[in-house]
């Protein structure tokens, strides 16, 4: 395994490739309204930790594939999590009036041009996937098709929109007026798997598949990213309890505020920190089961230690 400054210089080069990459990707005015065009730009290029295609670009890298293969697709699940963040902000989903350290987009732009915006960055997406890498390869065309069906199927209600779905159902009053989670612990495991894990796993995988990984690297990858998106998921919920807004870039406690049903509120704080280095273990025994050591067992140590 690297050393932790080695990740940190990895993370560092991806990051800014990521970002100039993202910059140059969107259809600029006169071709795109020059005011969705800004309503899209304002989210997107607002920072963000780009962990997901920080991590296709890494599942590249771990089977020896070539990371500007896997571009196309790291930046299409950038635009897929941005509309996410849009939507779920919305006064509709969570109310959420601060995304990436800035006033949410609905804020700024208006409800109306936050969806449109959202709507454009979904669709977006997947025309970056149809026309990027430009190939005229075989192998590659039908490595892009799989990538397109990865991605659409952890988007849509198979995946993410299904998890926002039983996330917007999951809260109940009681008689007293009080809010009540619905969702036991398996039921938080797999709305999670959905919600946030599908995403994950889809930009790990889909980089592993860009990367021209074979069989058996792409299966392990997949379930290494399993373990890393519930890891994910954990520390979310206990920096959301524990977290200091300007350190997350959103409003910290809405969850409990919210009575949705969390790890921090089902199994404490201590118990749940160990279940996120539970998860790190299981991705790094499924990455080293096919002989895959470097950036991405170290990623997925990194994100039990987050901070943000
Ligand atoms: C609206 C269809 C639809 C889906 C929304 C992913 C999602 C579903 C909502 C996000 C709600 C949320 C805050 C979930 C917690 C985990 C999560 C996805 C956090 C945001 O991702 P980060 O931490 O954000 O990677 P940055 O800004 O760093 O990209």
């Amino acid at each position: 395994m690297k050393t932790a400054e080695g990740l940190a210089e990895y993370l560092d080069s991806r990051r800014a490739e990521v970002e100039e990459a993202l910059a140059a990707i969107l259809p600029a005015p006169p071709d795109a309204p020059g005011v969705v065009d800004t309503a899209m730009r304002y989210s997107l290029l607002a920072g963000g930790k780009r962990l997901r295609p920080i991590l296709c670009l890494a599942s590249a890298d771990a089977v020896g594939g070539m990371r500007s293969m896997a571009m196309p697709a790291a930046c299409a699940i950038e635009l897929i999590h941005t509309y996410s963040l849009i939507h779920d902000d919305l006064p509709a989903m969570d109310n959420d009036t601060m995304r990436r350290g800035r006033p949410t987009l609905h804020m700024v732009a208006g409800e109306g041009m936050a969806i449109l915006a959202g709507d454009g960055l979904l669709t977006e997406a997947f025309h970056v996937l149809a026309r990027e890498p430009v190939s005229r390869d075989a192998d590659t065309a039908a490595r892009k098709l799989r990538v397109i069906e990865t991605i659409a199927r952890a988007a849509g209600v198979v995946g993410m929109v299904g998890g926002q779905a039983i996330d917007l159902a999951s809260v109940i009053p009681d008689p007293k007026g009080r809010l009540l989670p619905e969702l036991d612990a398996a039921g938080l495991r797999a709305m999670h798997a959905r919600k946030t894990g599908a995403l994950i796993r889809a930009s790990a995988v889909s980089g592993a598949i860009m990367g021209s990984g074979a069989d058996d690297q792409i299966a392990a990858i997949d379930r290494a990213a399993a373990e890393f998106g519930l890891a994910f998921q954990i520390v979310d919920d206990i920096l959301d309890v524990e977290g200091a807004s300007a350190d997350l870039g959103k409003t910290p406690g809405k969850d409990a505020a919210a009575g949705k049903p969390t790890y921090p509120a089902l199994y404490g704080l201590e118990a749940s920190r160990a279940l996120a280095q539970e998860c790190a273990v299981q991705a790094i025994e499924a990455l080293n089961s096919v002989g895959i050591a470097g950036q991405l067992p170290a990623l997925a140590q990194w994100v039990v230690g987050r901070r943000n």
